[in-house]
């Protein structure tokens, strides 16, 4: 529990604040025991049987036992968030690599090495707690830093933009998104008509909707996406001097995508795909890492960067202002208790320290209301900072009092101040230069209910996006427009969205709408719409920003999982020394075969599956392995579920390592032939032990590419 006092504690240095944080929660952490209790402490002397009037006679009211056991599991569930529902987290810890001094007085922003314990929690925005990981949608990335000065909340999302400029137009928004009233369908998806209705009437969504039809919505993996603030923040030196700022994580294993058909069924194959992989690399020791960049803008620049920083549906291109890396965030500890922690944990974009301030960005000032009214009914009142994981680890006091689930004991006669029975004479009222100082921004304008024009131009960047994405994105771009809008009922909804997208580019409107029988776009009409501000497009510093694609990103293949299928008969040797080579370089693999025990090679070796082509199929993996060995190649080549997994890691672009025989596995669906060359990301060779190391390299190389997007017959694959 948080100290009252007002000592001077805050300023001393924390040894390691790490672990003194962690030993706060342990405070308030319970192990499994053997003993069981009334919530009083009183033992139970049987935990199966309820108190009964003779042996086969009915219930009594007076079991306070039965009671107190029943009436606590009736009252288990808490209302899940309105949006983000969905979520995991991790405990961590950040660090500072370049000192901020210059540019804030934030405490834990000043001396390098400095260590700041953070728990961080991502999430989906659309679904139910219970839906799906891998579905089409942003992503939340909120990072919960306990400094000395107390908690700073840094909740972005995985994309730099939003769908609106003002807090107003929310609750529309998410209403539109969300399962539809009637009959709370779809879950947690966009792909509907109330969706499409309302953003097609919105067109400041325009740039937001680029990344979200993007394979940016569709993560490989928490530990593989960016974070970004999408408000500018200002950031206060000691001097009061400010600076825009806008916070970009950046993850040290690359930004990755999956294929919206292979997300589609991890979906249904395990809908707790990415809470899995958070956790397990968490557990291996392979802590999930990010660098923390900043854009520092001074108000000069700001005033020449052709659009208005205030404007969350713009980014600025880091092609524009370059990103300083200040620091870096590391998840090295799972939490012990999913409700305690993960479900109760109360984030705040208005939880900001001395040297952290806001802007006037309209979407950040209405955030800055909803998310501690949020928490009055999500969390049952107003003592939520109380619960152990949303408590600082520096001393607070003042005289807010009371309320639900109150845990502090305040001592004394004194809630009010001033006063002179406590110690009230001694707080300072005169406005000193202690504390929290708003940046003393200059305002005097009349009251207005109107949009900024600004705000007007909602095209430039989503234009920008567009050209800055590969050819492969490009139609992966098309894919999730088409299929969306395949799921929209309402003709005159699907032409909407495609005039509004001829103004983004009218290749993509024509290509979006082709396959939908709808009429070529036709910008003209989205222009003549009501709610439809024609703004004279900005013209943006860059025309093309690289930073923005996914493409061609990171080198390593740490932590990718690599299924090595056996069948009986397989020869060992080529597929050790990948194996070891793949080991090596960080990757992890798994066996996986027709049935679980152990399967026998060629030389009589027996090795032991770890799955089944069934209970882990390759949605589940990064990429393919097989060995060679005649038989069982054979025997892959007649198990319809061994010969779909290939396949399918053959659709979902993956590289694949096929040694010797097991060739025929892809010569099957007819992708390889022998007078056709080896289709991308796809390795061959011989069982020779000099084809061995070359063979590992190149497999290595085409893992680390990720995904082959441009890879040759994919379309043939059935799906
Ligand atoms: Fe949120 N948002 N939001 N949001 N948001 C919530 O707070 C809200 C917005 C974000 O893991 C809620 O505690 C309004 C932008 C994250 O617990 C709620 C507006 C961004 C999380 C809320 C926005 C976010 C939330 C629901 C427009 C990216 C999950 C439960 C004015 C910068 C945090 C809760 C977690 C959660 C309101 C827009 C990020 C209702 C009114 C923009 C990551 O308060």
């Amino acid at each position: 529990m948080a100290s009252s006092r007002t000592d001077g504690s805050r300023k001393t240095k924390a040894g390691d604040a790490v672990a003194s944080r962690q030993k706060q929660l342990e405070a308030s952490s319970q192990g499994p025991e053997n003993l069981l209790t009334t919530n009083q402490g009183v033992v139970l002397p049987d935990n199966h049987n309820s108190l009964k009037a003779g042996l086969r006679g009915p219930s009594l009211l007076e079991d306070f036992i039965l009671r107190e056991k029943i009436t606590h599991f009736d009252h288990e569930r808490i209302p899940e968030r309105v949006v983000h529902a969905r979520g995991a987290a991790a405990h961590g810890y950040f660090e500072l690599t370049r000192p901020l001094v210059e540019y804030t007085k934030a405490d834990f922003l000043q001396e390098v090495g400095s260590r700041t314990p953070v728990f961080v929690r991502f999430s989906t925005v659309v679904g139910s707690r219970g839906s799906a990981d891998t579905v089409r949608d942003v992503r939340g990335f909120a990072v919960k830093f306990y400094t000395r000065e107390g908690n700073y909340d840094l909740v972005g999302n995985n994309i730099p933009v939003f769908f609106i400029q003002d807090a107003m137009k929310f609750p529309d928004l998410v209403h539109a998104i969300k399962a539809e009233p009637h009959n709370e369908m779809p879950q947690a998806a966009s792909a509907h008509d109330t969706f499409w209705d309302f953003v097609s009437l919105m067109p400041e969504s325009a740039h937001m909707l680029m990344w979200v039809m993007s394979d940016r919505a569709l993560p490989r993996s928490y530990r593989m996406m960016e974070g970004f603030g999408v408000h500018t923040f200002r950031l206060v030196n000691a001097r009061g001097v400010s600076h825009f700022v806008k916070f970009h994580w950046r993850p040290k294993l690359g930004k990755h995508g999956l294929a919206w058909d292979e997300a589609q069924k991890i979906a249904g194959k395990d809908p707790d795909f990415h809470r899995r992989d958070l956790w397990d690399a968490i557990e291996r020791g392979d802590f999930p890492e990010w660098e923390l960049g900043l854009q520092l803008i001074d108000e000069d620049r700001a005033g020449r960067l052709g659009f208005d920083l205030l404007d969350p549906t713009k980014l600025v291109p880091e092609e524009v202002v370059p990103i300083t890396t200040v620091g870096r965030l590391v998840l090295n500890r799972n939490p012990d208790n999913f409700f305690a922690e993960t479900e109760q944990v109360a984030f705040h974009p208005g939880h900001v320290v001395p040297g952290i301030d806001f802007t006037a960005d309209p979407l950040l000032q209405g955030r800055l209301f909803s998310y501690t009214d949020t928490q009055l009914s999500r969390l049952g009142g107003a003592n939520f900072h109380e619960l152990p994981i949303n408590r600082g680890v520096c001393p607070f006091h003042n005289f807010q009092r009371d309320g639900m689930h109150r845990m502090l004991i305040n001592k004394g006669r004194v809630a009010y101040e001033p006063n002179t029975l406590g110690n009230g004479s001694e707080f300072r009222v005169d406005g000193g230069e202690q504390g929290f100082q708003s940046y003393p921004e200059a305002l005097e304008s009349p009251k207005i209910r109107r949009r900024s024009p600004s705000f007007d131009d909602h095209f430039s960047q989503a234009t920008l996006f567009w050209n800055s994405q590969s050819a492969a994105e490009k139609e992966h771009i098309i894919a999730g427009y088409q299929f969306e809008l395949s799921k929209v009922e309402t003709p005159a909804i699907r032409q909407r969205v495609v005039d509004n997208l001829a103004h983004v580019d009218m290749r993509l409107a024509r290509k979006v709408a082709e396959p939908l029988g709808i009429a070529v776009p036709d910008p003209k009409a989205a222009a003549g719409r009501s709610g439809f501000r024609e703004a004279p497009a900005t013209k943006a510093l860059v025309e093309s920003a690289p930073s923005l694609s996914m493409e061609g990103n990171g080198n390593t293949i740490q932590t990718r999982k690599v299924a090595i299928l056996l069948a009986p008969g397989a020869e060992l040797g080529a597929m050790k020394v990948i194996q070891q080579a793949l080991l090596d370089a960080g990757a992890t693999t798994k066996v996986v075969a027709a049935q679980l025990g152990p399967v026998s090679s060629s030389s009589g070796q027996q090795v032991p599956a770890d799955h089944t082509f069934q209970n882990m199929p390759s949605v589940m993996f990064d990429a393919v392995l097989v060995p060679g060995g005649a038989a069982a190649a054979e025997a892959l080549a007649k198990d319809g579920n061994a010969v779909h997994f290939v396949l399918e890691a053959y659709k979902h672009c993956k590289a694949l390592c096929l040694i010797g025989e097991s060739v025929q596995l892809l010569r099957l669906a007819g992708v390889v032939a022998d007078d056709v060359p080896a289709p991308a990301g796809v390795v061959f060779g011989s069982n020779e032990p000099t084809a061995r190391l070359q063979m590992a390299q190149d497999f290595i190389a085409a893992i680390a590419k990720h995904r082959h997007w441009t890879r040759a017959l994919v379309e043939q694959v059935p799906a």
